[in-house]
């Protein structure tokens, strides 16, 4: 299936790099809270860096976009502000989902405040990870069908409710490693995408899937005013990479449904690899007998790959991988290679 052509004006013409994956703002300001022991204050509501109650009422309204209040949202986890208000896939009874204890032992996770006030998801906030939650009012995640298509015995659109009941959903504890060097550990709650594969049964000659993700200009503001990224998100797997037991088809977080800014209501979730080969809130799943083309190799091909697997040896153009940085605390740890998954997955990758 052909994908959208868009001439890109900073790459051949002016050799300047795209405006992605800037995290250096953010790691700054992160520093300064620290350095400053704003913390306390933060969490007492006492406005941070500019951030004020009526600041956050005007970033939900898109009106905004100003930046600072991370650290006060992230405490208020727990007053449920994260838990979000649409029915999660296959129900609300079914969360939170039993934890697959095979996962995870030895993992301490991050706040889930932080989880949820740090994302990358273009579609809502284009250019840089950030606080893609003030910018989420206006999606829908209910109804949500995806399509099954391409090389299977039967196309079909389906139901995420369906989805939701291929398999028992299960949370697993994950390391989650974004190409920008910020990493974070949470609970996701699925189904095994061994499962959802079967399910969509796919004919022989199938070796790849492709994730195709939401087009909803209206909705979301980053495709009206970051018309220059080929939207619709794609990406896409080997199947021997989808069947892998840790790939998951997600619908939920920290025991709820997932929230808009960490792709409600349905993701990909791939833990070796970098963050955007996970796609979010796809409508749209294709069985492919080649690589299908994917958004950040389209985009940038000198910078992403289509393996895209997490490398602490092999450094991105205009960074080192050598290192991480936890969202919560700023701290930096060596990158693992597979970002710790080496023994579920190297043998992939071994011939
Ligand atoms: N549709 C879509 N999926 C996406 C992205 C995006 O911009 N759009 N960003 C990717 C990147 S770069 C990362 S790191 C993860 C972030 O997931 P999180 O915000 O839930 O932590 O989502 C990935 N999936
Ligand atoms: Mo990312």
């Amino acid at each position: 299936m052909a994908h959208i052509h868009v001439p890109r004006p900073w790459s051949r013409r002016t050799g300047a790099l795209p405006p992605v994956l800037d995290e250096s703002a953010w790691l700054r300001r992160r520093e300064l809270v620290k350095a400053l022991g704003l913390g306390g204050l933060a969490a007492a509501g006492i406005p941070l860096l500019g951030c004020s109650a009526a600041a956050d009422e005007q970033g939900e309204r898109e009106s905004g976009g100003r930046e600072g209040g991370a650290a006060r949202a992230s405490a208020q986890y727990g007053r449920g502000r994260w838990r979000p208000d649409y029915e999660a896939a296959g129900g609300d009874a079914l969360y939170p989902a039993p934890r697959a204890q095979a996962y995870g032992a030895g993992l301490v996770l991050n706040p889930e405040g932080d989880a949820a006030t740090k994302n990358n998801f273009y579609e809502f906030l284009p250019g840089r990870a950030g606080e893609v939650y003030r910018h989420v009012g206006r999606f829908e995640p209910r109804p949500w069908r995806v399509e099954v298509a391409g090389a299977v015995e039967e196309e079909r659109s389906v139901d995420i409710d369906e989805i939701a009941r291929i398999a028992p959903l299960e949370e697993r504890v994950y390391r989650f490693r974004c190409v920008e060097r910020w990493s974070m550990v949470v609970p996701w709650t699925g189904i095994p995408m061994k499962a959802f594969v079967a399910w969509c049964r796919p004919k022989p000659a199938a070796k790849y899937l492709r994730f195709v993700s939401f087009l909803r200009p209206d909705q979301a503001p980053g495709q009206k005013s970051a018309a220059h990224y080929p939207w619709p998100y794609y990406e896409g797997l080997r199947m021997d990479e989808a069947t892998n037991e840790l790939a998951m088809i997600v619908t939920g977080i920290f025991g709820h449904a997932l929230p808009v800014q960490h792709g409600a209501p349905i993701r990909v979730i791939v833990p070796w690899k970098y963050g955007y080969k996970s796609a979010k809130s796809f409508v749209r799943v294709e069985f492919t007998e080649r690589q299908p083309p994917t958004f950040w190799n389209d985009f940038a091909p000198k910078e992403y790959g289509f393996l895209s697997n997490v490398e602490p040896d092999v450094p991105h153009p205009r960074w080192s991988q050598a290192q991480e940085v936890d969202i919560t605390t700023g701290e930096r740890r060596p990158t693992l290679p597979y970002n710790g998954y080496g023994a579920q997955v190297g043998g992939l990758y071994a011939g």
